[in-house]
């Protein structure tokens, strides 16, 4: 990954005493000001957990009253029975915003039954029922039927071929595709990737999955196992209604079943993730981070942004 430099700033210091430095170190770190607390929250999640977080419950909730639940970092979309539907939301509160790009890295496990059904979907969303939107059960998935997600884009998984829904799908097997949610029984299937025969998703392991979206073209990518596939959108508001939008999963079974559930490893909102290196060099350059009175001290700050993403953000000293 490209680390792109999006920022130096540089001061000096005039010390009176004789004060260590690590005091103004502290100091130029803690007043950087960052766009949200979500931001914030995330990075701290991201830092606290080494990459990963410790409770999804800090910026997801799943939808009330379905089949989704939480346990610490383990998301299970559907249980291992018949009929189910649910799905995990982000932060309805703290959107993200599509004018910047936005990562993310799961792992999926879509079940142990072969046969089983139906799939999991990875959504952006910004239906006016926010964090409590989901579409039908079965081959709907959560995001289609009559009360589909609304002003939308998704990423199904899916793991049973229906002859109405999956009707573009050729050969009629599990596949993975790019889709408008509609309430319309017949649905384009954009970036299709189809299984090979015998190849299921439900092969009892996890799977590493990685959304991208792309700001400056307004593309959507995902990669699952060395299949990739992207869909650009046209027009923001066309698509979402919006700039602003959440984002989660959704998943459903039907008259087959499978226990499917997720971990999300990385996720990078809004451009953050950025990378402060402090270089703080005095003038004699021999005395162990401690500056002598009236010496002169420089400080320089490089930010690096390890998304591709340059998002502005204020340096303040005090
Ligand atoms: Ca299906
Ligand atoms: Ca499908």
């Amino acid at each position: 990954m490209d680390i792109k430099k999006i920022g130096i700033a540089t001061t000096a210091l005039l010390l009176c005493a004789n004060l260590p430095m690590q005091t103004h170190a502290m100091a130029a770190e803690s007043k950087q000001v960052y766009t949200t607390k979500a931001e914030s929250k995330l990075k701290s999640n991201l830092e606290e957990g080494q990459g990963s977080f410790l409770d999804v419950t800090d910026y997801f909730s799943v939808v009330p009253g379905k089949s989704s639940s939480i346990d610490k970092n383990i998301v299970t979309i559907t249980p291992d029975q018949k009929q189910q539907v649910g799905g995990l939301w982000s932060d309805s509160t703290n959107k993200v915003n599509l004018t910047k790009n936005f990562h993310l890295e799961a792992n999926l496990y879509m079940g142990a039954n072969q046969n089983g059904a139906d799939g999991m979907a990875f959504v952006m969303q910004n239906d006016p029922r926010g964090n409590s939107a989901l579409g039908q059960l079965g081959g709907a998935l959560g995001i289609y039927g009559s009360n589909f997600v609304q002003n939308a884009l998704a990423v199904e998984f899916d793991t049973y071929y229906n002859e109405d829904m999956d009707r573009d799908v050729v050969p009629n097997r599990e596949h993975m595709a790019i889709t408008i949610p509609s309430a319309d029984s017949t649905l384009t299937h954009h970036a299709l990737n189809i299984l090979p025969e015998g190849v299921h998703f439900a092969d009892g392991n996890e799977h590493l999955v990685v959304f991208d979206w792309d700001a400056a073209t307004k593309t959507l990518s995902y990669s699952y196992q060395g299949y990739t596939g992207s869909y650009q959108v046209q027009d923001l508001q066309a698509t979402f209604g919006s700039s602003e939008v959440i984002f989660g999963f959704t998943g459903s079974t039907g008259s087959e079943k499978n226990l499917q559930k997720l971990k999300i490893t990385e996720l990078q909102i809004n451009g953050i993730s950025p990378e402060l290196a402090l270089e703080i060099n005095d003038t004699k350059g021999n005395n162990n981070g401690k500056a002598e009175p009236s010496e002169t001290v420089s400080v320089k700050n490089t930010i690096s942004n390890a998304t591709d993403d340059a998002t502005s953000f204020k340096m303040e000293y005090g």
